[in-house]
């Protein structure tokens, strides 16, 4: 890592914004200077402008009983009259809202006012089906128009959404059901992905069986691709019931503090973490930094952020932000390889996109691919590019910015977590001078400092941790049923200020380089895994005694996992390490999801421990990356690595 980090620290290129981009740019000098004038004026301010307020604020931030923050709490307002009835109020209604393209080429053009439309209607289906404000509904969709809807008709309601990432199984949908005890789920039959139709509807089904009873009461389905599914009594079809639904509705105000969403996230430990998320503070950082960070002009431009729903960047980026910034946006249903490689840029080249934010792991993999795909289409309209899941490596930055943005456009590279609810640490286009591999400054509003370990800052040219020194208005409101370990995970450390979990280092320009995780978090392709979590799955199989997963660094996917695992004596007889290897693969990617499937298994005799007992998962670490293995002096058996290195000889 010390070696990358020193090559990271040599990167002397800049990329200053242009004349023209800076003289039409939505972020200007001043709002760093509000900000540092009074920072809770400066939210306040951004609140009034970017949202409508039924019933107005007067307290700005009650941080009385820290860590739990209330912002704006006497206010009141509706997330989803914010990001639909006000757009078509104001004469905006043919605006398209989402260009969907679903993964076989089928289209589907959503207006503002066709969306609220839409939106209404489910909104009194969830009311007819017994949710109201404070319930908690499941949503595990594909990328397609009713996961958006689903979730505005939720937060119209007052009710309180947890989306499950489509590639998650049916354990992990069970777990998050149960968590948060949800009433309904609605699920689809299957979706589109790599060229064929996979399901979705048999992994609710067996989370709801089984086990001890469920809270759920109805699960809605949409149906996407027609493929037979099993029926039950608690089964109903969305498009029946959006038939016979009323289409008036009208949004009431709910509290800024109302409860929007729970969205469940790895931690150090096996549970994930059901991270929760309020309404008026969120609203308002995700509104301003949308059109702040990436210089949204919604008349005109069109953007497309490719995250899943499912992940909190697609929270945050393709439902609430751009909404209530009245965007038109892309949303593609499938992978960015099929049918063909250049998907993604036809699919640029045919909507005019101007602005699209997507994933350093994406942008390696365009860059193994080649530059003559991207080539081939016409890309000329866009004007901003945006980072965000992990570092981007200056050579991924300067290729996204030569070859998909033509040599000119701005690359803004996003800092923020689940946690944070919004971006917290980015340039602004027009303004700031930009730093390939650098996430840079603070936004507008937001305070970070980089410690050690006792809490002192480091100051420029050193490396710590990430600090979010001051509350800000999209932060977490907690963890969902466990406010000890909310406490915990991200306070006790250093006391009042949000320790993020991130190594960081200032550089000599007070800029930010962001060097991964620090507690046992991997990151692969952008998306957070717990070696906890993985490692209960491996010795929860039959065949296995223990396990231990690293992340191993990876060209494409930033890291992969990496599994050693001991096999049970009375198994070894059982099948080959080969066969051990695919076996467990495929538990985990049942258990979990596949996204957690691991690269590699090794199956070892032994693992190497200290003598208190902990796994010395850098020592494997060093081995699933191929390098010369480290320090091995505390190890209670120092010979224990080299049994490891030629077992995997
Ligand atoms: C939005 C999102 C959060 C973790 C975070 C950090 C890593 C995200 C990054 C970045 C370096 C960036 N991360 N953006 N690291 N540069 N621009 O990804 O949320 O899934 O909760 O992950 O991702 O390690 O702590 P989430």
């Amino acid at each position: 890592m010390s070696t990358q980090i020193d090559h990271l620290l040599d990167e002397s290129r800049r990329f200053p914004p242009s004349p023209e981009f800076a003289a039409q740019a939505v972020a200007t000098e001043q709002l760093y200077t509000d900000a540092a004038a009074d920072r809770l004026a400066f939210w306040a301010d951004r609140s009034r402008e970017l949202l409508h307020w039924h019933t107005p604020f007067t307290r700005t931030l009650d941080w009385s009983n820290p860590p739990f923050a209330k912002w704006f709490d006497d206010g009141e307002l509706n997330v989803a009259y914010n990001c639909l009835d006000r757009h078509v109020e104001a004469g905006n209604g043919d605006r398209v809202a989402f260009h969907f393209e679903g993964e076989p080429g089928d289209t589907r053009t959503l207006t503002y006012a066709e969306l609220t439309a839409e939106v209404k209607k489910a909104a009194n289906v969830l009311t007819k089906l017994g949710i109201s404000a404070g319930d908690r509904v499941a949503i595990y969709l594909p990328m397609i128009p009713e996961a958006v809807i689903a979730m505005l008709a939720v937060a119209r309601i007052g009710a309180v959404h947890s989306v499950v990432f489509g590639g998650f199984s049916a354990d992990s949908i069970r777990s998050r059901i149960d968590d948060a005890n949800a009433k309904l789920v609605i699920t689809a039959d299957g979706g589109y992905r790599k060229g064929k139709a996979s399901s979705l509807k048999p992994a609710v089904d067996a989370a709801l069986t089984g086990g001890d009873g469920t809270s759920v009461e109805h699960v809605l389905v949409v149906k996407r691709t027609g493929q037979d599914v099993d029926w039950t009594d608690r089964d109903l079809w969305w498009h029946d019931e959006m038939a016979a639904a009323p289409a008036e509705h009208e949004a009431q105000p709910f509290p800024a503090e109302n409860p929007l969403f729970i969205l469940y996230t790895s931690g150090t430990t096996g549970k994930p973490k059901g991270i929760l998320h309020t309404s008026g503070g969120y609203l308002t950082q995700t509104a301003f930094t949308t059109q702040a960070v990436f210089d949204l002009h919604p008349e005109t431009d069109v953007y497309w952020c490719t995250a899943d729903v499912g992940w909190v960047t697609g929270h945050s980026y393709v439902v609430y932000g751009p909404l209530a910034s009245g965007a038109t946006q892309v949303l593609y249903e499938g992978t960015p390889d099929t049918p063909h490689p250049g998907r993604w840029w036809e699919l640029i080249e045919k909507y005019k996109v101007s602005i699209l934010y997507t994933a350093p792991t994406a942008i390696r993999t365009f860059m193994k691919l080649g530059r003559q795909i991207p080539q081939k289409f016409d890309l000329s309209s866009l004007r901003v590019l945006g980072s965000v899941g992990e570092p981007i490596n200056p050579e991924a930055w300067v290729w996204y910015r030569e070859v998909i943005g033509a040599g000119k456009t701005p690359v803004v590279d996003t800092w923020w977590q689940t946690e944070t609810g919004a971006i917290m640490v980015s340039a602004l286009p027009g303004i700031t001078s930009l730093k390939p591999g650098s996430a840079q400054v603070p936004i507008p509003g937001i305070s970070i400092d980089v410690l050690d370990d006792s809490g002192t800052p480091v100051g420029e040219g050193n490396g710590g941790l990430l600090v979010v020194t001051e509350p800000w208005p999209s932060m977490l409101r907690g963890i969902w049923g466990d406010p000890d370990r909310f406490k915990e995970t991200y306070w006790e450390k250093f006391g009042d200020k949000y320790f993020a979990g991130d190594g960081a280092r200032l550089d000599d320009d007070g800029d930010l380089w962001l060097l991964g995780r620090v507690d046992d978090v991997m990151n692969v392709s952008g998306h957070r895994l717990s070696t906890a979590e993985i490692e209960s799955s491996l010795v929860a199989h039959p065949l296995t005694a223990e396990a231990a997963v690293v992340g191993a660094s990876d060209e494409t996917t930033g890291q992969a996992v990496v599994a050693f695992v001991i096999i049970k004596a009375s198994q070894t007889d059982a099948a080959s390490a080969g066969d051990v290897a695919e076996i467990l693969r495929a538990h985990v990617a049942q258990q979990i999801g596949a996204i957690a499937r691991p690269r590699q298994i090794f199956v070892v005799n032994e693992l190497p421990k200290t003598r208190s007992g902990k796994i010395m998962r850098r020592l494997l670490r060093d081995v699933a990356e191929g390098r010369e293995v480290g320090d091995t002096t505390t190890l209670a058996d120092t010979a224990i690595m080299q049994v490891i290195t030629d077992a995997m000889k």
